[in-house]
């Protein structure tokens, strides 16, 4: 039976720095408030401690103002990790700063040497890794990357979201180790072969980066009917305040790597 990809021991996070109000955004909400997106941070970190992780939590870096979005310059796995190449020129170096903490945890560390891609356009199930292509993930990247998947074990597939995500995590999730979360452009897309797809309700599309972590599933606060559908599905559905963090154009999955 393949190994899930909704249970987690492990996890790295880094602290949001004072530069985050420069951060990457596509559409200008308004800078962050710092301390409200250091407290939208901590109740993520708790989180994840109250549902059983060990949990590294990496000082802030001030000349990264997107740093606390680990998931990008990184991928981890039980078998090893790697080191990616983000493709926004202000991101590349995130992942140097990452190498001391991965090299604390994993005995086996590959890289990605050609192309771009960002940790945010894959998304692991138990049979296969899809890596989105998109405007951080080329196919130099991403072909490079299904090579240091095929290493790692895994088999990796690559696909092509519709225009106009950020990431290909940025309109799907897992919800549980069958089950795929979409918004409807992305689930009229038929890019997952082998899930099952349920769409996000009209209106909530900015609730499609959830993140399931053992027996919960946390949703980003403000989108009742989401949590609704997935409550009455039988999930344990918990909803984080993300309002900082998501006028940075960011959700769950972008503030750990988690193993
Ligand atoms: C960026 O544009 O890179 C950040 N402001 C947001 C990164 C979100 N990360 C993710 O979806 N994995």
């Amino acid at each position: 039976m393949p190994a899930s990809a909704t249970r987690f021991t492990h996890a790295i996070v880094r602290r949001p720095a004072a530069s985050a109000i420069h951060n990457l955004r596509s559409v200008d909400r308004g800078a962050p408030d710092i301390d409200g997106l250091c407290r939208e941070h901590a109740a993520y970190v708790d989180m994840l401690t109250r549902l059983g992780l060990t949990v590294d939590v990496l000082p802030p870096l001030d000349a990264f103002p997107d740093s606390l979005f680990v998931e990008d310059p990184a991928l981890v796995f039980p078998e090893g990790a790697i080191v990616l190449r983000p493709g926004a020129a202000s991101r590349l170096g995130e992942a140097e700063h990452l190498r001391p903490a991965l090299a604390s945890r994993f005995d086996r560390i590959l890289e990605l040497t050609d192309g771009f891609a960002d940790g945010g356009d894959v998304l692991r199930t138990p049979d296969v890794v899809h890596v989105g292509l998109s405007a951080r993930t080329d196919e130099t990247g991403a072909t490079a990357l299904a090579g240091l998947l095929a290493a790692l074990g895994y088999r990796a597939s690559i696909v092509r979201p519709p225009a106009g995500v950020l990431h290909l995590k940025t309109a799907c999730s897992l919800v549980d180790d069958g089950t795929l979360l979409a918004t409807r452009a992305m689930a009229d897309a038929h890019l997952f072969p082998g899930l099952d797809v349920i769409v996000i309700p009209d209106g909530e599309e900015p609730a499609a980066n959830l993140l399931r972590v053992n027996d919960v599933v946390m949703v980003a606060a403000g989108f009742p009917r989401t949590a609704e559908m997935l409550a009455r599905r039988g999930h344990d559905v918990r909803a984080l305040a993300l309002d900082e963090v998501m006028k940075l154009d960011a959700g769950l999955s972008c503030m750990s790597l988690r193993w």
